[in-house]
């Protein structure tokens, strides 16, 4: 009888998992994260793993610590991903995070991987990981015309790499002809609008930024520091959360019990589910973006480009985390109610 039960509730999480697979309305996503210096990248991450919207093809960490790459591996294999593709920008380091700038924040990354260790990268496995340029080119390839979006949250070189890539074993188009056939939307945490001075944009290789906002042809969506830094989330996660969720433990490992901005994650749900309830362009007559070498952008009034927008809040900033929020718990439960019902 209970194995019977079993059976059928197997049987039932099996069909509706197909169902939605074969949903047309699933976005296809790839995600280019430093999941290293902050923690809003693991509430992102969460948002991508978990929302039934979205059909996850690849993660990219853009920060060379190893541990951001088994961390990652852990958080998708705690939601059930364990075959999405982790590439990770080398050469690898052992560097762990230190606040030395406010003393206020607490490292996760490191922890995250070892006591989450999971999926398709174990603890000190990280070398296993895609070199991020080649994953690029291959989920590219091999997916369906102009059906991709890739959300950046972090720095900027793999992007420049795949930029520069040429035709290799996956394909035989180059970098931009490969992003021009088969990206619908790049989405980019990093810069402030109309003008600003960002970390995500001068941190790590500023004229890396500048090659990629440069030069990217095609629809690109970016959401700027004043967009995420005014609204902070994570609370009910942290209070509420299961207790075995590893993006509920890595907010409280660095934010000590605070609520957290949310750049990255805010990101993330635009790329998921467009303008929705909760953003709007703020430029209305075209534009681009343009970064200079030394990382600071600016927005450039031109009618003639309507490829690029960046986006503002439409609501007050309360309903925009309140969203955030219900989100991260309705995330972080679904796989808990699954543990539940196959551990009857
Ligand atoms: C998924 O998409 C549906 C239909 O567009 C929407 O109602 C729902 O809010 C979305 N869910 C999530 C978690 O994004
Ligand atoms: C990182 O640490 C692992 C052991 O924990 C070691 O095998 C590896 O060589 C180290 N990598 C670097 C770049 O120091
Ligand atoms: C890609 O090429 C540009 C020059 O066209 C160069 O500035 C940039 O450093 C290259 N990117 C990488 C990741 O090597
Ligand atoms: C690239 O082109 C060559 C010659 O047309 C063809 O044989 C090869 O299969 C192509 N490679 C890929 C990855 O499509
Ligand atoms: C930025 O990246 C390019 C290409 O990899 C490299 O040539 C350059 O030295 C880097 N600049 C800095 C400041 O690291
Ligand atoms: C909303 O913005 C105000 C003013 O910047 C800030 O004090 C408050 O903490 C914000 N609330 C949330 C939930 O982010
Ligand atoms: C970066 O360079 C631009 C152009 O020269 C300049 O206007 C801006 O002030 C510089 N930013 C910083 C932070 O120095
Ligand atoms: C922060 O949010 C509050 C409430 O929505 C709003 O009044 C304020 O203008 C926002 N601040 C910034 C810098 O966007
Ligand atoms: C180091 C790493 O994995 N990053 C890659 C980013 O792109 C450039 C150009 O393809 C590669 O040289 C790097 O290896």
């Amino acid at each position: 009888m209970l194995r019977r039960w079993l059976c059928l509730v197997g049987l039932t999480l099996s069909t509706l998992d197909s169902v939605a697979s074969a949903s047309s309305s699933r976005k296809s996503l790839i995600i280019d994260t430093d999941l290293f210096s902050d923690v809003d990248d693991a509430g992102a991450l969460l948002l991508a793993a978990t929302s039934p919207n979205v059909s996850l093809l690849a993660v990219n960490l853009n920060y060379p610590s190893s541990y951001s790459a088994v961390a990652a591996s852990a958080i998708l294999a705690h939601y059930g991903k364990v075959d999405v593709p982790i590439g990770i920008k080398r050469p690898l380091t052992n560097e762990s995070f230190f606040d030395s700038w406010s003393f206020e924040l607490g490292e996760y990354a490191s922890k995250i991987a070892y006591h989450y260790a999971g999926g398709s990268l174990l603890w000190g496995q990280a070398d296993m990981a895609w070199e991020p340029v080649a994953l690029y080119r291959k989920v590219l390839a091999e997916a369906e015309e102009k059906s991709v979006t890739i959300a950046s949250v972090g720095f900027f070189e793999n992007l420049s790499g795949l930029l520069n890539s040429t035709a290799d074993s996956y394909s035989n188009l180059t970098g931009p002809q490969l992003i021009a056939s088969k990206v619908s939307e790049l989405v980019i945490m990093g810069g402030g609008y109309p003008s600003g001075h960002e970390f995500n944009f001068w941190g790590d290789n500023s004229s890396l930024t500048a090659h990629v906002v440069n030069n990217w042809k095609g629809r690109v969506v970016f959401s700027g520091s004043e967009l995420g830094g005014n609204v902070s989330s994570g609370g009910p996660l942290m209070n509420e959360g299961p207790v075995t969720d590893p993006v509920r433990q890595a907010y409280i490992y660095y934010t000590y019990g605070t609520p957290r901005f949310s750049w990255d994650p805010l990101t993330v749900l635009y790329a998921i589910e467009g303008l929705g309830n909760l953003f709007e362009f703020g430029n209305v007559n075209g534009g681009y973006n343009y970064v200079y070498p030394n990382g600071s952008n600016v927005w450039v009034n031109d009618e003639t480009r309507t490829e690029q927008y960046w986006l503002k809040l439409k609501t007050d900033n309360v309903t925009a985390a309140a969203e955030l929020d219900r989100l991260f718990l309705e995330g972080a439960r679904s796989v808990v109610e699954e543990e539940n019902m196959q551990m009857v």
